[in-house]
Parts: C-alpha cells; structure tokens; sequence
C-alpha cells in the first residue's frame, strides 16, 4: 500500500477552530479560587453543606495570595512543554478572578483587592500560549440560583423553601452577560469550557440546555468569536468533547464518528489545591498519559491547583519540571502528531503517534526489550530511516521482505535521557 493510502483518522469538523488545538495537544489547566483556602477539594462547600455567610466569612474575606505571580505560572506551563492554559474565571463555588461589573462577589473585593485575571492572561499570552476560559454553568452563590441534585443546600429545608422567590432566569441572564463580558473584555479567547449541566434526581429538576439557554448563548459567542471553541457541557455538542479523570480505550467516538478530544486530569484527584492528598501521579505516570493520548487522536489537559498564597505548590513543580525534561527532547513526537494509520500494528508496550505532514511515525517504548524490537506488516514496508530522538543517534535495522518484519538491534541498556525512549521513524 502507498503511504499516501493509508488510513489517518481525521475527526469530524465542528463550527469553530479546531487545527491548532489538535496540533498542540498539550494544555494546562488551572483551578483556583477561595476553595485553595479550604485546601480539601474544590467541591468541599458541596461536600461539606457549608452556608455561603459561613464560607465567605472564612474564605472571602481571608483571599489574599501575596506570592500570586502569574509570569512564574506562565513560565512553568511553557517549560513544561504546554501550548494553552485554561483558567476557572467563575467555579461552581460563584466566585469571580476578574473584575466583573455584574457582581460585587469577585477578587478585587478580597484583601488582595486586586483583578487575577487580566496579568495572568497577559503573562501566558505574552509567552505564545492560547487562552481558555473554564465557566461555572453551576453557582452556589448567586441568590437566583435555585437548589437542585448537586447544590449544597439540598438538604436544608428552609433555603429550599426560599426557592420560590428565586428566579432562575435572572441567574442566566447573569450567566449570559459574564460570558460575553468576558469574551470582550479579553478578546480573541481561543476556547470557552463550560462546566456542566446537572441531571434531574427525585426531588429535583435538572439543568440543561433549555434552562441555560444554551443555543442562545452558542450564537452570542459565534457572534463574537466565530473561531472560538467551546465544549460540549451546554448540552450541545460543539468543537471538544472533554472526557474527565478517565482515558477513552481507543480514539472518542459519537455516534460512531471519531470527533475532537481533551482528556481532562488532576496530578492528584481533586482540582482546587489539596494540602493532604497522597495521591499524586508520577511523572512518568502523566507522560504516559500524553502519549496515550496523542496516540488516540486526542489532548491532555493537564491541571493546577495553585496555593492561596497564589503559588503552585512543589509537588506540582516537580512533576511539570520532569514532564519539561522529556518534552524537551520529545516534543516532535507529540505536537503536529495524531494516531498512526490504522493499517498499522504496534508492537507490545509500545504506543505509536504519527505526523501525516513530516511523514515521521514514533515508537514510544513503555519497556525496554531484551536485544531487539521487532516492527511487523503494513508499517516494516515504509520505514526509510530510524533513530533515536533524543539524541539523534542511528538505529540501524534490517528488513525481510518475507517475513514483512523489521528487526532493530537493542543495546541492553536504554540511551541516557530517554525515560521513556522514542523511536522516530522516517517513512517512505
Ligand atoms: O472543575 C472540575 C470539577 O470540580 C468539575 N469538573 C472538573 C473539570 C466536576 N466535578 N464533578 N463534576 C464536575 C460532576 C460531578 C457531579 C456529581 Fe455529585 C457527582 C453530581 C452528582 C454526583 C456531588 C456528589 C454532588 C452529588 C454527589
């Protein structure tokens, strides 16, 4: 078969802007807001049944992250190899980074007095990384706000009660006008994420498109940014669907139809910053879960909890600074690339990604065979030309025509500054 007929999945088109996204494939995502004070989970209002007088008396007015340095986080994100970042303007808790004029519920009415949002977007745009908004649909705060399944307040009969004289239209509407006052004011966003319509329980009803207005909202945004891509939690599939804290076992698929993807992921569980939780994933761990990703047509999305002095804790240096050390020398082997033709067969405890414009196919080795690695069928007709990427260094193979293999001798030892080495093969 000639290269040119092989089969590269390309994913169904969407209405907005999708090519540098699935080019760059690798973002970070950033949780904070007053929940970083709790430092026990971002849900912990929710997971705790606190009053919002309670929880603002404790962490509203308590919000003052001296060490804050949007230029450090920036920083980090790029060494590490990351292309985007998507920050939570407004999480379910109701709280606001910027200075929105539809609420007197935002940062610079904290201690630190001061807008979060404006010098972090100007600090990760000014080292070329694309800027996204994750967006509440959920608000514990906002008095319209009605108590449905996921609100803290579903068990406290008298705020229930108060249900009656909330009009939760007037909550969308303030949905509505945030959106668009922050799609202005920080004009052109590249990705807006919303975060999430509920389901109906017995006692009550959910909320979804209808509620939000989703297709309203939709055209509001186009109108705006016709290139911008949103997700797919206003109920109404756009350009991302945003698998979270699981990895798909093969390309995300809708209906059958392979479509644009983001895996979503904690280094730890929780997204708010979690002082205690032991549950930090290695970074080998994490590469593995980018490569995997790539390999399935799709991106990582990974996320920060920064601390209420407004620093992202060592545990999470430490794991972007050894993503940074492989991406360094691998970054080939991620960007522009997507799954490899299907035609061909991957060898055991590898993961192939391919870049259909260089035409170069990559060997991610999660073992180390003993004395060689052996590449079968479709694939040991094209390969042209291997080496080591990290180094550059030949790998020198022999081809059986017969057989349709290709054997490549294996040094015992893996290269020095491969953790997990790559294979780049140069295809014909
Ligand atoms: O922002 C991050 C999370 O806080 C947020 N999405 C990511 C990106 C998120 N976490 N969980 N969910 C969204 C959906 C979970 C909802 C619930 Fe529940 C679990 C609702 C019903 C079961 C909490 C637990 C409320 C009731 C039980």
């Amino acid at each position: 078969m000639k290269l040119e007929d092989l089969t590269v999945i390309k994913p169904a088109p969407t209405p907005g802007d999708t090519s540098w996204f699935t080019h760059d494939r690798f973002g970070m995502f950033i949780h904070w807001g007053l929940y970083a004070l709790g430092a026990r989970h971002e849900w912990l209002k929710n997971y705790e049944r606190i009053p919002t007088e309670i929880y603002d008396d404790k962490y509203f007015r308590h919000f003052d992250p001296d060490l804050y340095n949007p230029e450090l986080w920036a920083d980090a994100a790029k060494d590490a190899g990351m292309k985007y970042f998507i920050i939570t303007t407004k999480h379910h808790e109701g709280f606001c980074l910027w200075d929105s004029a539809y609420t007197d519920y935002k940062a610079p009415n904290t201690p630190y007095g001061k807008d979060i949002l404006t010098p972090m977007v100007d600090a990760f745009r000014s080292r070329g990384l694309r800027t996204g908004f994750y967006h509440s649909l959920l608000d514990w705060h906002h008095p319209d706000y009605t108590v449905d399944a996921c609100h803290p307040m579903r068990d406290n009969a008298d705020y229930i009660a108060k249900d009656a004289e909330r009009d939760l239209s007037r909550y969308v509407d303030y949905l509505h006008n945030q959106t668009m006052e922050l799609l202005t004011r920080y004009d052109p966003v590249d990705i807006i994420w919303f975060d999430f319509s509920v389901g109906p329980n017995d006692r009550f009803p959910g909320k979804g498109k209808e509620v939000w207005r989703s297709e309203e909202l939709i055209e509001k945004i186009r109108a705006v940014n016709p290139k911008i891509m949103i997700d797919d939690r206003l109920q109404i599939d756009q350009d991302v669907k945003t698998p979270e804290q699981y990895m798909p076992d093969g390309w995300y698929k809708v209906n059958g139809v392979p479509v644009v993807w983001e895996g979503c992921h904690t280094f730890s569980g929780s997204w708010g910053y979690y002082r205690d939780e032991q549950s930090w994933k290695s970074v080998d761990q994490l590469l593995k879960m980018l490569i995997d990703s790539v390999s399935m047509g799709g991106n990582l999305l990974l996320n920060v909890g920064p601390t209420g002095r407004g620093e992202f804790d060592e545990r999470a240096y430490d794991r972007l600074r050894g993503i940074g050390k492989w991406m360094r020398r691998h970054a080939r082997s991620i960007y522009g690339c997507t799954q490899a033709p299907l035609e061909f067969e991957c060898p055991r405890d590898c993961r192939y990604t391919y870049n259909p414009e260089t035409k170069r196919l990559y060997l991610h080795m999660y073992s180390w065979p003993f004395g060689k690695i052996r590449i079968s069928g479709e694939v040991a007709e094209h390969v042209e030309y291997i080496q080591i990427l990290s180094d550059a260094s030949e790998m020198r193979f022999s081809y059986n025509a017969e057989n349709r293999t290709v054997d490549i001798p294996l040094p015992i030892y893996k290269p020095l500054g491969a953790d997990i080495p790559v294979l780049e093969i140069y295809l014909k």
